[in-house]
Formats: structure tokens, C-alpha cells, sequence
């Protein structure tokens, strides 16, 4: 399972926000918690197409799609050095997919900022920083470890050349993320899990008051966003977190008091999925039915594999429609036979956010 985890500075609203999301009620409180045992819960990523599809087919069961949220303690200045919850907590976060970055716009009088003051922007680069230092000091061990060896082999020894590069790359403050590494190097260095290679959403988490999409206070970290290629959701998370609460007209109300087309929930969700890079496809019948996660660029006999090993191992042919084209003719397989809108498709087909496949195998 894909797990998000939500880090920012301590009382930003992590939690809050973990509550937007999964609804899960999480405890929040006025005051720094400083316990290091994550909340977590699973959400279903909203889909209308396969809401659609459980409908017509009225299946025993449906599957949606889910990712996990992970509510982590606050990220104090200096916990890269070890301070605070310092090593505990990263090791939270070196363990998620993606990071849900929470920023305290709201100014709450009864909640002391761990800076004395709200600044989206500082107080991003302080996080920022810690997740560089995390991964300075993975890369300082793990060079000094080399470095005692008698002789290194030639596989430790492009692992040398490569760590020195990303060290000074991060050493001028800059995230792994934007190097541009390779996918054999990004491969190669899985085992460290740098923090700073995970994609990342800013939460602007907003107070009720401050509705006005061209809020002032955002304009720094809209900027700071737009320039680092992270993108950015604003959610109103103390109000979205009572609206969970509330009936589906009365949601509606407040959503447009709050000038919102979607609920929080949906959008941060959403974009969560798709900064993970990851696509859905349907499998449909009466049994049930049910929404697949892959990465993108993963091909048919990875969706079979995912159903069932069985699968993957007896493969013939995947049977394929997009959602579209299987709404286009009448939102019925026979019709898609008859228009001839089923493609058979082999192993290597790359599959497509929204295709329905039915495999063919043979054990
Ligand atoms: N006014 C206002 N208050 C908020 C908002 N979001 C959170 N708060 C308040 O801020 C306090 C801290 O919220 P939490 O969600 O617990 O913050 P946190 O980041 O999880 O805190 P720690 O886990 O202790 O670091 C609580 O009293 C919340 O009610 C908001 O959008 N508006
Ligand atoms: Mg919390």
C-alpha cells in the first residue's frame, strides 16, 4: 500500500489535515503532542468512473482504489541533527511514497507557532532543510563506511562517485528531487530512501477567514511552489474538518461559503495519487468490482500479476477497453464486442489510467 505522510512544522495542522483526509478523528490540540507513533488510516481515492461502474454492474463487492495517510509528529529545527524526535520521526518519513507537506497560514491566537510568527515560506525552507540534513547524514555514513574499506569494488565504487555528487548537490541546499537523477541511479539509490527524492503537495492550511484566493500571505509560497515544481492545495482545515461531519447538503452550503468546487478531502487525495504517478485500472462482473493501482508505464502482464500471480504466470492475452470507449458504446461488453471497441493486447501493452481488462491465462 502507498503511504503519504504528512510532515511540517509542529501545531501547523498535520493532524487536522490527516482528519480532512481520512476522516479518521485523529486527536488535535492546541499544544505540540511530541509522541513519535504515527496515526494512520486508509482512504479511498474518489473516482467517478468507477463510482459509475459499481452502479451498473450492482457487484457483491466493490474495491476502490486506496493510499495510506501517515500523521507524523512535528518537524522541529536541528531533528536532521538528531535533535528532539529528531531520528525517530525521519524514519517515518524515509518509510512513505510522498510527502504531504502542511503550512500554517491560520493565525490562531490559542495556538503558539513554534516560530512566533506565520511566514508560509520560512517556514517551509525550515522543513525543507531538515529533510536536506537527514540526507547529508545517510550519505556521510555510508561514505564513511566506504572510505575504511581496504579496496572497494567496482560496484561500491560508482556508488562513491554517485553519493559525492548528490552530497554536493544537497550540500547548497537543494533537494534530490530536482537533480535529475536517472531511473537506474534513482534505482540504485532505493536503499537510502532519501527524503528528498520523494514527491512532495504543499497544504496551504487555511483559517476560515482567509477565503480570498489571492490571499497576501499565500503569495510567497504560491511563488516558491510555481519555482520548485511542487504543487500546491489549500485546504481550510480546521472548517473542512467539522464539515466531515456534517449531512451532504449542508456540506454543499459550506462549500460555497468557502468558494470550493471540491471538498479538501477529494482534492488532496487526488493529487496524491497523481504526484505518486499512479494510474487505475477496473476489473468488472457481477462478483465484483474492483480498482487496480499501478505505476505508470506498467504493462498488462503487471496487471495481471497484480490480480493473481496465477495470472501473470499463465498469461495469453490481456482483453482491453478504456473506460471511455466502454461508455461510448453503450456502457455494455457485448456492445463493445459487436462495435469491436475490445482490443486484445499483449504482454508488454502499457496500461492506461482507466482501462478495463479482463486477462486471459492459461495454468
Ligand atoms: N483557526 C484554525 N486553527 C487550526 C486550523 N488547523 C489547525 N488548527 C488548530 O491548531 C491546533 C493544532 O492542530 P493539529 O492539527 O493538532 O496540529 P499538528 O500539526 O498535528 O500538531 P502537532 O502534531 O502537535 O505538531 C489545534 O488547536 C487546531 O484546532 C485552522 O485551519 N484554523
Ligand atoms: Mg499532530
Amino acid at each position: 500500500m502507498l503511504k503519504c505522510g504528512i510532515i511540517g512544522l509542529p501545531l501547523s495542522g498535520k493532524s487536522t489535515v490527516f482528519n480532512v483526509a481520512t476522516r479518521a478523528g485523529a486527536e488535535v490540540k492546541p499544544y505540540a503532542g511530541g509522541r513519535t507513533d504515527p496515526n494512520r488510516a486508509m482512504v479511498n481515492v474518489p473516482d467517478e468512473r468507477f463510482d459509475n461502474l459499481a452502479g451498473l454492474f450492482e457487484p457483491k463487492k466493490v474495491t476502490p482504489a486506496a493510499v495510506e495517510f501517515v500523521d507524523l509528529a512535528g518537524l522541529s529545527r536541528n531533528a536532521g541533527r538528531g535533535e528532539g524526535l529528531g531520528n525517530s520521526f525521519l524514519s517515518f518519513v524515509a518509510e512513505s511514497d510522498a510527502l504531504v507537506h502542511v503550512i500554517r497560514l491560520f493565525g490562531n491566537p490559542e495556538v503558539p507557532h513554534p516560530e512566533n510568527s506565520i511566514d508560509p515560506a520560512r517556514d517551509w525552507s525550515i522543513v525543507e532543510m531538515e529533510l536536506i540534513f537527514r540526507d547529508l547524514g545517510v550519505i556521510e555514513n555510508r561514505l564513511s563506511r566506504l572510505d575504511a574499506k581496504k579496496k572497494m569494488t567496482p560496484p561500491e565504487q560508482s556508488e562513491y562517485a554517485l553519493l559525492e555528487k548528490c552530497q554536493a548537490w544537497l550540500l547548497e541546499e537543494r533537494p534530490l528531487r530536482d537533480m535529475g537523477l536517472s531511473a537506474d541511479d534513482k534505482k540504485s539509490l532505493g536503499g537510502f530512501a532519501f527524503v528528498t527524492l520523494k514527491p512532495e503537495i504543499i497544504v496551504a492550511n487555511l483559517d476560515e477567514s482567509q477565503t480570498d484566493e489571492d490571499l497576501p500571505l499565500l503569495a510567497p509560497l504560491r511563488s516558491l511552489a510555481v519555482e520548485k515544481g511542487i504543487p500546491l492545495v489549500r485546504v481550510f482545515g480546521r472548517m473542512e474538518m467539522e464539515m466531515a461531519e456534517l449531512e451532504a447538503d449542508e456540506q454543499a452550503e459550506f462549500m460555497n461559503d468557502l468558494g470550493l468546487k471540491a471538498p479538501g478531502r477529494e482534492r488532496l487525495i487526488s493529487k496524491a495519487y497523481e504526484i505518486l504517478g499512479l494510474i487505475s485500472f477496473f476489473t468488472t462482473g457481477k462478483d465484483e468490482v474492483k480498482a487496480w493501482t499501478l505505476r505508470k508505464g506498467q504493462t498488462a502482464l503487471d496487471a495481471a500479476g497484480a490480480i493473481h500471480s496465477d495470472l501473470a504466470r499463465g498469461f495469453i492475452r490481456a482483453q482491453v477497453v478504456s473506460y471511455d470507449d466502454f461508455q461510448a458504446n453503450g456502457a455494455s461488453m457485448a456492445g463493445c464486442r459487436e462495435k469491436g471497441a475490445l482490443r486484445l493486447e499483449g504482454k508488454e501493452y502499457k496500461v492506461a489510467d482507466g482501462d478495463m481488462i479482463e486477462i486471459r491465462f492459461n495454468v
